[in-house]
């Protein structure tokens, strides 16, 4: 396969309801979109992947212009210059920009673009190369912080009668114990979990613990992103399983936290690990040390979603994912909706990402767009800011 070009496409997507984490309350979504237009024996397809940074510096230390600005000047002009000396892979990919440090959800997106670029040409599905044994998954939703306890019982209850498997509350200091407890009081034994967004320390440990009584499926990054020991032993002194989401940005991370203790359960999200290619490496391992996985969600577009789909398919992936309807953050999505059909999510079964973007839709959010050719290395930014025009 050889890539003639790669275009960067920056979409801004209001959401139906703000979402409300103890990091944040995000009200529009950002995506960064990457086009590889590839050809092989004279066919031509576009590969698409998203990048899953948020604007700002809240959920990581990536965010959507870092990633943008890195695309454009390191890992794009890689791929150029490794397809020099040989056709590029997306097997081949992470290798190739292993000198490029860190910025894992800006490889991913690349290497998704390139994986759904191979996989359109040799006819397969993502989810066929990924590993997966199932045709649709488990959905689950995760629910913001709400303004009150009968807001919130609100939407659960709407979740719940829309399918939902699964639900999973956002919790800080001051909306934890007593949100879970009116959930439970009113809905019962519903597969239930919480997800801290590293909003606790280990001090916290005795008002976490009032948490064991409401039998939670697990608690999710409750301390900090680089708090194993501590999340060791608040594993210890805890009944609910714990679950790490920002902490696990590696296969080695993810090893060296099932081996202290520190995860009994990894949310899994490609992004943050640098590609599916590595989340399905996690997969496997955590496999092999029994410790069940689930797909975490990035309030992605339908592309990020197939892409969710299919790695959710994986037989390690044994609890629901925060792969969700379309509907549950988008009035209108950029490819054909996701929908849940009894409280499950079907995985594309077309070559690639088996979903394309919607050319209305993509005109409809698009707001800033760039693009890479093989041919003409970047031009210097003042050329390339005159075309753009305002961003
Ligand atoms: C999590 N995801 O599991 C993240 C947090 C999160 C579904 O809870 C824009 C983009 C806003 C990504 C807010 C879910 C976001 C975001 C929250 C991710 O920790
Ligand atoms: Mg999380």
């Amino acid at each position: 396969m050889r890539v003639r070009a790669v275009e960067l496409l920056t979409l801004r997507m209001p959401l139906v309801t703000p979402f409300t984490t103890s990091f944040s309350t995000q009200t529009e979504r950002f995506p960064l979109l990457v086009r590889v237009l590839a050809e092989t024996d004279g066919r031509e397809v576009d590969g698409w992947g998203e990048c899953v940074a948020l604007t700002d510096l809240v959920y990581s230390s990536e965010y959507l212009d870092s990633a943008r600005e890195v695309l454009r000047r390191y890992l794009v002009p890689a791929v150029f210059a490794a397809q020099a000396r040989e056709a590029v892979t997306a097997d081949g990919f992470a290798e190739s920009v292993r000198h490029i440090l860190g910025h894992r959800m800006a490889k991913a997106a690349l290497e998704m673009a390139l994986l759904d670029a191979e996989l359109r040409l040799a006819g397969v599905s993502f989810g066929e190369r990924l590993g997966a044994t199932t045709a649709s998954v488990p959905s689950g939703v995760s629910v913001g912080i709400h303004d009150s306890i009968d807001a919130l019982l609100g939407s659960v209850g709407d979740y719940l009668d829309q399918g939902y498997v699964r639900i999973k509350l956002k919790i800080r200091p001051g909306w934890d114990v007593e949100p879970v407890r009116a959930v439970r009081d009113r809905f019962g034994d519903i597969p239930l979990q919480v997800d801290a967004n590293t909003a606790y320390t280990l001090a916290d440990a005795e008002h976490l613990r009032l948490l064991d009584a409401y039998d939670l499926l697990l608690i999710e990054q409750p301390l900090g992103e680089d708090d194993i020991r501590e999340h060791a032993l608040l594993a210890r002194r805890m009944r609910t399983p714990m679950c790490l989401d920002e902490s696990i940005v590696s296969t080695d991370a993810a090893r060296d936290a099932i081996e202290r203790g520190a995860a009994a359960i990894i949310n899994i999200k490609a992004g943050r690990v640098g590609g599916y290619l590595a989340a399905v490496r996690i997969h496997d391992l955590a496999r092999e040390a029994g410790v069940p996985v689930w797909c975490g969600g990035m309030l992605e577009t339908g592309l990020g979603r197939a892409a969710n789909t299919a790695l959710a398919g994986l037989p390690g992936f044994t609890l629901p994912g925060d792969i969700s309807a379309s509907a549950r953050f988008f009035a209108q999505d950029i490819t054909e909706p996701f929908v849940l059909q009894d409280g499950r999510i079907r995985i594309p079964a077309g070559p690639g990402l088996g979903v394309e973007p919607l050319p209305d839709a993509l005109e409809e959010f698009s707001q800033h767009a760039l693009t890479l050719e093989a041919e003409h290395p970047p031009r210097p930014r003042a050329a390339r800011e005159r075309d753009a025009g305002p961003s």
